[in-house]
């Protein structure tokens, strides 16, 4: 090695000790800080497939605004969906200050290099779905995100804190949802209960693969990206999930659920994992579709941008003149 080289490595290395000195110590990382490639490329890939998450997430919603029971509901669902916009913005914003610009996100959704939740698949075909969706998806993707409010990059950090609080009315809004079709009569009994089987699972799914089979766990907890394992916050979710299904009649459809005295928690079956990867290959029921519509949206919004960027010019040669 060059004696260049040689210095070169050694400062690189004496910067990311102190790099993970200031994780070490909870210091919040900035944009404008040094940061090994590897961490900024980890994090563009996290915040941008979960930006990818709640902008595709808004698919299987939107589905129902047109059909909701009532205009209180429509309304609610309406605030919803767009809410879960908001993040999608919240959260490329936050990528994008890591260097990377808006269209390359969006492209690497269309051509599928990037990912979105496997949850986001699975069709809506029931107005209980809504009340799934709100009470399962968004309860798992709050306790993923209250986790996420202490991760390690500020930009990222702060936008899960209003994220967070949109989502717990998003999860209150879906229990309602069930708990009223669970006091209507048999048939609305049973619709609450078969929204509940179909999404519970792809649910624990969300948290990803057990902690031995996920590859960016552990470099991500050594940075402090993530703050709480993939098991443990499925764990977690499981646990909360049982006592609330209980409350208002709802059985989770998991034979081997039971608590576990030793353990302080619930035990649970096993996830189906062929078809966790199936699906994140691509392959679930709604993967071409959800990725075709949002091309299409894309698309007709291009005069949008046009517009926004004749726009900016003006204001730019304005200001020069
Ligand atoms: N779906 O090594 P790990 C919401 C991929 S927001 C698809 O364990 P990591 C709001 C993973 O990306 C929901 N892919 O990965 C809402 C990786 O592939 P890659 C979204 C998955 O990153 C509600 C590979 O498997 N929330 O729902 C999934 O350490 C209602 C290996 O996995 C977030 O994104 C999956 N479920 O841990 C909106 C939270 N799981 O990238 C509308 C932030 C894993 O190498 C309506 N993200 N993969 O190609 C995270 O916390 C993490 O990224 C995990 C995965 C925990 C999701």
């Amino acid at each position: 090695m060059s004696t260049m080289n040689l210095n070169r490595s050694q400062d690189e290395a004496e910067l990311e000790a102190e790099f993970q000195r200031r994780i070490d110590n909870e210091e919040k990382i900035e944009p404008k800080d040094w940061m090994p490639e590897a961490y900024r490329k980890n994090l563009i890939r996290q915040i941008s497939q979960h930006a990818h998450s709640e902008v595709i997430g808004m698919q299987p919603e939107g589905n129902w605004i047109t059909r909701a029971p009532s205009l209180h509901r429509k309304a609610v669902l309406l605030a919803k969906v767009q809410d879960e916009a908001g993040h999608g913005l919240y959260l490329y914003s936050a990528a994008e200050t890591l260097g990377i610009s808006r269209e390359e996100l969006i492209d690497a959704l269309h051509t599928g290099a990037a990912k979105y939740a496997s949850i986001f698949n699975y069709p809506s075909l029931s107005w209980a779905d809504m009340g799934a969706i709100g009470w399962l998806v968004d309860g798992a993707a709050i306790v993923n995100q209250v986790s996420l409010q202490r991760t390690s990059y500020g930009p990222y950090a702060r936008g899960m804190v209003r994220i967070c609080k949109e989502e717990s009315f998003h999860q209150r809004q879906g229990y309602h949802i069930l708990m009223t079709l669970m006091e209507g009569d048999e048939r609305q009994r049973k619709m609450a209960q078969d929204a509940v089987n179909r999404f519970w699972w792809p649910s624990l799914m969300m948290f990803g693969p057990h902690d031995s089979d996920s590859e960016h766990s552990g470099q991500s907890m050594t940075w402090k990206i993530k703050r709480q394992s993939n098991d443990e916050l499925r764990q977690k979710f499981v646990d909360q999930s049982v006592e609330q299904a209980e409350a208002i009649g709802l059985t989770l459809p998991d034979p081997d659920l039971r608590w576990n005295e030793e353990r302080g928690h619930y035990d649970f079956g096993e996830i189906d994992w062929d078809e966790f990867y199936s699906v994140i290959a691509g392959n679930g029921h709604c993967n071409r579709d959800r990725v075709a519509h949002h091309r299409r949206a894309h698309d007709e919004g291009a005069w949008v941008r046009e517009a926004l960027d004749a726009y900016e010019n003006k204001r730019a040669a304005a200001r020069t003149a």
